[in-house]
């Protein structure tokens, strides 16, 4: 303990005083140059009364930081996998996961009004068309030879496969990601081959966003991965110190989302254990506990899991199994959930994914950089698809319904995974990356990956203004927007 704060404690207890642990915990957030004084005046005025307890309410009422009870934080769970979760087995479950995917995206997609004319892609086989129609479908091939691409999509009814002549569209299909839904204007060309004209994306609709009423914050959150010994703890504890702090944006911060990552986990990558400080489950589960404790408890915590976490690894994931930690579980103020999930605070829609694919697009994806994973959250938008390649390094789970489709539209999309922290706009959504609180790893240095570790991200939920402050005391450490 500071010895400031021994100072203060012992001066009430002798002047006859209790202390209530929640005031204590205030006591020991406050400056510590201001202490002495505060007690003091404390003490004086309640001797006064003859009231011989000092509380947190006499704490907040003196420092100014009383809660406002106005602050509305109000949170619903919109949609979450972990019940959901079926699992089909082998070929027939990814026939459907696959169908699901293509029914759900046809749906979207038939909002514009091309869709009208959209044929499917066995009907037009034997057709012969003198204006264009429309196809749509999942992306299962791209090839390029000399200056021409070549597209191959399939349906329900069968495949197709068309040229792309111009070089615009070229480019654009150079970005295609496989497995992903599009819709095609096509024309027959000379010799009977189908010309792709144009390709649409399911996309986003331009629209107003949903806002609190009240001026809540929100602080986003990911990848702490505490066990490993790169966890910046004392940066972290730092943070969690200051939400408990007078500054007036801590004082409305009224919920915490933890974007998956949050243990550093055991046997997820060969020789962890080198790099551990904590080398089980439940240590880690312990110490990621006594740091939500922290945490004043009328701000509402979400934990999503990240493939460093425990329970199933494939997409979509389960919440942290409560097996490993039902203490948190039992916390009235810890929300689990799976990952993805759409959670509504006081309104506002956020789309929580950990953002495992953004490895498998930046690997096959001309443009696409680790340093900017916002590009890739707008790619995502774009696809209405979470992590639409199959069968690379990203594993998906054999599901009767793909709970990957962004269905429903988000007004804050909050990814993590890549360790850069970076904020950007899309059609109105507020894309946010919470970067890390890891420091670089051996492994990120040796493929060149650069985090920003420590920033903490902050967003007022009535204006959307976001606030951030930087824990790294290494000067190029910033945020990227
Ligand atoms: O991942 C943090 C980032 O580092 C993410 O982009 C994946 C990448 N990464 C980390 N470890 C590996 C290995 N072993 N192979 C390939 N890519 C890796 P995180 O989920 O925090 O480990
Ligand atoms: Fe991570
Ligand atoms: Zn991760």
């Amino acid at each position: 303990m500071k010895k400031e704060v021994t100072f203060a404690l012992n001066y009430a207890l002798n002047k006859g005083f209790q202390i209530h642990p929640d005031a204590f915990k205030i006591l020991e957030n406050v400056d510590v140059r201001k202490l002495e004084k505060i007690i003091k005046e404390i003490v004086r005025e309640k001797t006064k009364q003859k009231l011989f307890q000092i509380n947190q309410d006499d704490l907040e009422t003196y420092l100014g930081i009383k809660e406002d009870s106005d602050l509305q934080s109000e949170i619903k769970v919109l949609s979450d996998p972990t019940l959901k979760i079926t699992s089909g087995e082998g070929v027939k479950g990814y026939n459907a996961l696959f169908s699901s995917r293509f029914n759900k995206l046809k749906r979207i997609i038939s909002d514009r009004p091309e869709s009208r004319m959209l044929k499917s892609l066995a009907s037009i086989k034997s057709a012969k068309f003198e204006d264009d129609l429309y196809v749509c479908g999942l992306v299962t091939e791209k090839k390029s030879e000399r200056n021409i691409t070549k597209l191959m999509l399939e349906d329900p009814s069968g495949s197709f496969e068309g040229i792309v002549f111009d070089d615009d569209l070229q480019k654009t299909v150079d970005t295609l990601l496989l497995d992903c839904f599009i819709m095609l204007r096509i024309g027959m060309g000379k010799n009977s081959g189908f010309i792709i004209k144009d390709i649409i994306f399911p996309d986003i609709p331009e629209q107003a966003v949903n806002k609190s009423e009240s001026e809540a914050y929100a602080v986003f959150l990911s990848d702490l991965h505490i066990g490993s010994k790169y966890f910046m703890e004392e940066e972290f504890s730092d943070f969690v110190a200051w939400l408990s702090s007078p500054d007036p944006v801590a004082r409305k911060i009224r919920f915490v989302l933890i974007g998956g990552d949050i243990l550093d986990g055991v046997g997820i990558y060969p020789n962890q254990n080198k790099e551990l400080v904590c080398q089980t489950i439940e240590e880690q589960l312990k110490k990621a506990e006594g740091l939500i404790d922290k945490i004043p408890k009328n701000i509402k915590i979400i934990i999503m899991p990240g493939n460093h976490d425990p329970g199933r690894r494939a997409l979509p994931q389960p919440a942290i199994p409560k097996k490993y930690n039902s203490s948190l579980w039992e916390r009235e103020n810890v929300i689990m959930v799976g990952n993805p999930s759409m959670i509504s605070l006081n309104g506002v829609k956020v789309l929580m994914f950990h953002g495992q694919s953004i490895d498998d697009i930046v690997k096959t994806t001309p443009g696409m950089k680790y340093d900017e994973p916002t590009n890739v959250m707008r790619h995502l938008l774009k696809v209405r698809h979470l992590s639409p390649i199959y069968g690379s390094q990203t594993p998906i789970a054999p599901e009767m319904e793909d709970l990957l489709v962004i269905e429903d539209i988000p007004d804050i999309f909050h990814v993590g995974h890549v360790h850069k922290a970076q904020l950007d706009m899309y059609k109105g959504i507020l894309l946010v990356n919470s970067g890390s609180w890891q420091k670089q790893t051996p492994f990120q240095t040796s493929v060149g990956m650069t985090p920003n570790p420590g920033i903490a991200l902050m967003v007022n939920l009535k204006t959307f203004q976001v606030f951030h402050q930087n824990y790294n005391s290494d000067l190029d450490n910033v945020l990227q927007s």
